[in-house]
């Protein structure tokens, strides 16, 4: 058997980020098959290594690089971050677009593959993830390798109007024709790439996964990553999930919980959230002291000027609304930009009358998940779930919305707020079915099978 090759930004070096969900699943899959991990060490250095870092543990094998803080900034804070997450996102007024950046981009994808290919075998398979490592599949192809190369895109990958605003399309999409399997979150995601290589790369669409384009046979799937069902409902009834459910619980005093769970990111639709749950109590009066939103927001990217610029407004927003609306005895808002353990998210999760995932887009949105898994079967709230969020696929027995379209959302909360307990048990079940068959194992061997993997 073939070991498996796992490419990302960061990896699992240290035992403590093997802790949940992707890394699991990618680390299950590296040890069984002896594999390797290569990425960023996360440390910067004056400047380029000579030599990788490479160490061993418990059989798979890490191969990590410094990166210099020109590269840092060139390939990760600028072009990533600032120019193919926004673009991705379907925020081409956010991107900032400078050549020297894609250069940086190009320059560490380069590297990166550098490390890889004179460490690959006959029989290997090679596993890249996301938006940071577009152009690794041509990397490594100009290096001689021959091998599987899959690609996995945990982002939305936009429609072709839009992707065409990316400077760099053209040559990003050659690149991205290199992979032997890409792996979108969406069948809408699928669509866009192909529909992209049709039309401006005169491809063919073969049908069942096939794509012919630049004289290859590529295979271009949607593969809905899931998360660790079981591990998460557990999570859920932990002692720790417990205490922090009681200190929720103390604070509400009887009103019921509406919760936010995001990275703070312009992509999460936030403002729009805000905005939706002043709406509610400005139209339905009658949820006024009886309704408590907490928005948790761990602070992510902040050397990144939207990230900071996000972080001032949604201050302002709180701050507007609870003045507005709030009461000696009442504080309608509650937006608390750190983070918690997963165990503890997992207790405000179950005791959530309702849950607001309202991102303007999303590759998938792991909370929607997770709070489904974390409901009391006899008592289960309700998600809220944006039609741009990956999720929604696959949960559209859960109330979808519009993010943009706040009042709608404050009228559907009202309506999740106020829902029998019967239907709220019958559209649970049907979640929770859904969620548990395509867990974060499915989606892995789903993806590796078409890769040619037989990893556990
Ligand atoms: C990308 C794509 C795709 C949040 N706050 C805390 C915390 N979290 C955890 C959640 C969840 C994860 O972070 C966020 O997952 P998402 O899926 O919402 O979003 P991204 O970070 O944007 O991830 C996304 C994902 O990749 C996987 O492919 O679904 O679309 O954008 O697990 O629970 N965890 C802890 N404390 C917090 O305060 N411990």
């Amino acid at each position: 058997m073939g070991r498996l090759i796992a490419i990302s930004n960061r990896t699992a070096a240290d035992a403590s980020a093997r802790a949940g969900g992707l890394a699991v699943a990618v680390w299950e899959s590296l040890k069984s098959t002896g594999g390797m991990w290569v990425g960023w060490s996360g440390n910067i250095s004056d400047e380029v290594p000579a030599e990788p870092e490479v160490f061993t543990d418990e059989g798979v094998e890490f191969v990590v690089t410094d990166l210099t803080e020109q590269e840092h900034d060139g390939y990760y804070l600028q072009y990533a971050n600032r120019v193919i997450w926004p673009i991705f996102h379907y925020r081409v007024d956010l991107a900032h677009f400078a050549n020297p950046d894609f250069s940086a981009y190009a320059a560490v994808n380069a590297r990166i593959s550098s490390l890889v290919a004179p460490r690959l075998k006959d029989g290997d398979s090679v596993w890249v993830h996301d938006y940071h490592f577009l152009l690794m599949g041509d990397y490594l192809r100009q290096s001689g390798w021959k091998g599987p190369i899959g690609f996995f895109l945990h982002i939305p990958f936009p429609s072709p109007e839009v992707f065409r605003t990316l400077p760099e399309h053209d040559t990003i999409a050659r690149a991205m024709s290199q992979f032997s399997v890409l792996g979108f979150q969406s069948k809408t995601d699928r669509s866009n790439f192909v529909r992209y290589l049709v039309e401006n790369c005169d491809a063919t669409d073969e049908g069942d996964g096939w794509i012919s384009v630049f004289g290859r046979r590529i295979r271009a799937n949607a593969y809905p990553i899931g998360i660790e069902a079981d591990s998460f409902a557990k999570a859920a009834m932990s002692e720790v999930a417990n205490t922090a459910a009681s200190r929720i619980g103390r604070f509400l005093g009887g009103r019921n919980l509406v919760l936010g769970v995001d990275r703070m990111d312009y992509s999460k639709g936030l403002p729009q959230r805000f905005e939706a749950v002043g709406k509610l109590f400005d139209h339905f009066p009658q949820t006024r002291g009886k309704v408590s939103f907490t928005q948790i927001a761990p602070p992510s990217r902040s050397k990144v000027e939207e990230y900071r610029d996000l972080r001032t407004q949604l201050d302002g927003l709180a701050g507007r609304i609870n003045g507005d609306y709030g009461d000696l005895d009442w504080i309608p808002i509650r937006y608390l930009a750190r983070s918690y353990d997963r165990r503890e998210l997992a207790g405000l999760y179950r005791i959530a009358r309702a849950c607001l995932v309202t991102p303007l887009r999303d590759g998938m949105n792991l909370v929607a998940k997770e709070f489904v898994m974390a409901q009391d079967p006899d008592d289960p709230g309700v998600l809220i779930l944006s039609e741009f969020a990956g999720a929604a696929e696959q949960l559209s027995d859960t109330l979808i919305v519009n993010p943009h379209d706040t009042y709608r959302v404050a009228e559907v909360l009202y309506k999740a707020l106020t829902m029998p307990l019967e239907e709220r048990q019958e559209r649970w079940e049907k979640l929770r079915q859904t969620v548990v068959d395509q867990d974060i194992s499915w989606w892995r061997e789903k993806f590796l099978r078409d890769l040619g993997v037989e990893a556990g």
